[in-house]
């Protein structure tokens, strides 16, 4: 019987959702992080410059039918030449923290040796420019871009990848620790594993089945190298964490079938990843997500993987729906029935995320203090150039209904230090491209122009209102 999740199991009528909720009367408790969040690849372009090696997303882009629009990184929104100006627009939104990452390939080409001095001369810039306005730094060393000559080794199929990753690590600590005192090792290490080594839809696109499994591992061992490495070349003020993107799980369904599929969906997306990190162990059912998996799990893996963190960064989009099927873990997503905000998937559903967040302080005593690293909303209808300001209010209502979620967690008790709005800029997707646009800010892709949304306004002034009434207070 597997009692410990973060499942919602029962079969729910459509959540009770209230439009007029406005989170503009609440304060947030004082010293609470506001910030907004980017990736290297998908918004520096740049690939080929001062030094950078490829990527995994350099080469499973330029594979036609691999990114639906055919495009790369490449440009992106050109920031590796623009961040002056994305810097300029953070300051004006206000915010006081910027979670951005470090491409890999671009500070240490290979992934292995000597570092990249050019490379690692752009994010020291960044670092200073960002501390000048005030803007707290939130460094995620890896999201997603493995360097390429790594992946010619195995990738994330290969253990020695782990012991790379600690080492390039140290290294960036060593750079910027005495500036940036905000890590967080990995983001999203389930798309990583999954996307990049089960379903194959991301770099480096395999396809391994319950291969994959030895992917997750090493990851996560990465993650569990890392910390120690970082905390000894930070010192004890440094605060470690990782980034996980957990959803709610519904069961489409009362069956058996269904129910059973829920579960192991959850094991799947979330529990493989919070068991080993939050309790040290992998999850009791991971035999029937698994099945056929290897075993790289050695003798002292679990313990270091499980190592007491600082916050556990939290990526919280949008809830499952799940029916028993072919898919990975023998469950299907179904498109959830109630509140679509477009044709993307995505459903504002906040109810869900306060679900999430009182499960977790359930199933895991101690759990350290959270941290929502990236929330948003990712629209399809969005156009590729505006003359001003785009109306998106399906993002502003997303935005304020998942912040009111979190401020009555707050309410409840629920230890949350931080919000990052994912993201400052429309950027590169993934294998979507530039079609869905994620953005604060709209970017022309053919221009570059960049163009604050209502989105940009509302979340300034939101933040304006939280630091007047601290003031007042
Ligand atoms: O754009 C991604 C990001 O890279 C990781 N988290 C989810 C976002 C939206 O899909």
């Amino acid at each position: 019987m597997i009692t410990a999740s973060v499942v919602i199991y029962a079969r729910r009528d459509p959540i009770p959702h209230s439009r007029e909720s406005t989170v503009s009367n609440v304060v947030f408790p004082a010293g609470f992080t506001f910030g907004t969040a980017t990736s290297a690849y998908q918004i520096e372009g740049a690939v080929a410059e001062d030094g950078r090696a490829p990527s995994i997303w350099d080469t499973f882009s330029a594979i036609p039918g691999k990114v639906a629009t055919g495009e790369s990184g490449d440009p992106a929104c050109d920031h590796y030449h623009r961040w002056p100006e994305d810097v300029a627009l953070l300051s004006e939104l206000g915010v006081s923290a910027y979670r951005f990452s470090i491409a890999w390939p671009r500070v240490q080409p290979t992934g292995d040796g000597a570092l990249n001095p050019a490379g690692v001369d752009f994010y020291s810039r960044l670092v200073d420019a960002l501390l000048e306005r005030g803007i707290t730094p939130w460094v995620t060393l890896y999201h997603w871009d493995l360097p390429q000559a790594l992946q010619d080794k195995g990738g994330w199929i290969n253990r020695d990848t782990a012991y790379r990753f600690a080492e390039y690590a140290g290294l960036m600590a060593e750079r910027l620790g005495d500036r940036v005192r905000h890590w967080i090792t990995l983001n999203e290490p389930f798309v990583s594993a999954t996307a990049g080594y089960q379903t194959g839809r991301h770099a480096p696109g395999e396809r391994l089945g319950d291969g994959a499994f030895a992917a997750t591992h090493h990851l996560l061992l990465s993650h569990g190298l890392a910390v120690p490495v970082l905390r000894e070349r930070l010192g004890s003020s440094a605060q470690v964490g990782i980034t996980l993107d957990l959803s709610g799980v519904v069961a489409a369904s009362d069956s058996t079938a269904d129910q059973e599929a829920a579960r192991r969906y959850d094991a799947w997306k979330n529990r493989i990843y919070t068991d080993p990190v939050l309790r040290g162990e992998y999850p009791k059912d991971l035999d029937e997500v698994f099945p056929q998996r290897p075993d790289p799990v050695r003798d002292g893996d679990l313990e270091l993987i499980a190592a007491p963190l600082d916050f556990l960064g939290i990526n919280y989009y949008t809830p499952k729906l799940v029916a028993a099927g072919d898919g990975p873990a023998g469950a299907d997503v179904l498109p959830w029935r109630d509140h679509p905000v477009d044709d993307m998937g995505f459903a504002d559903a906040p109810e869900t995320f306060g679900e999430l967040l009182r499960r977790l302080v359930a199933d895991y005593p101690g759990l350290p203090p959270l941290v929502i690293t990236e929330n948003g909303v990712g629209l399809r209808s969005e156009p590729a150039t505006t003359d001003g300001p785009i109306a998106d209010t399906a993002r502003v209502r997303y935005l304020e209904g998942h912040l009111r979620t979190l401020a009555d967690a707050i309410a409840d008790g629920i230890d949350i230090q931080g919000y990052f709005c994912w993201s400052l800029l429309d950027n590169f997707e993934w294998a979507h491209g530039t079609a869905v646009r994620f953005g604060l800010v709209h970017v022309d892709f053919t221009t570059q122009r960049r163009t604050p949304k209502a989105s940009f306004a509302w979340y300034r002034d939101f933040l304006r209102a939280q630091r007047a009434q601290h003031a007042d207070a």
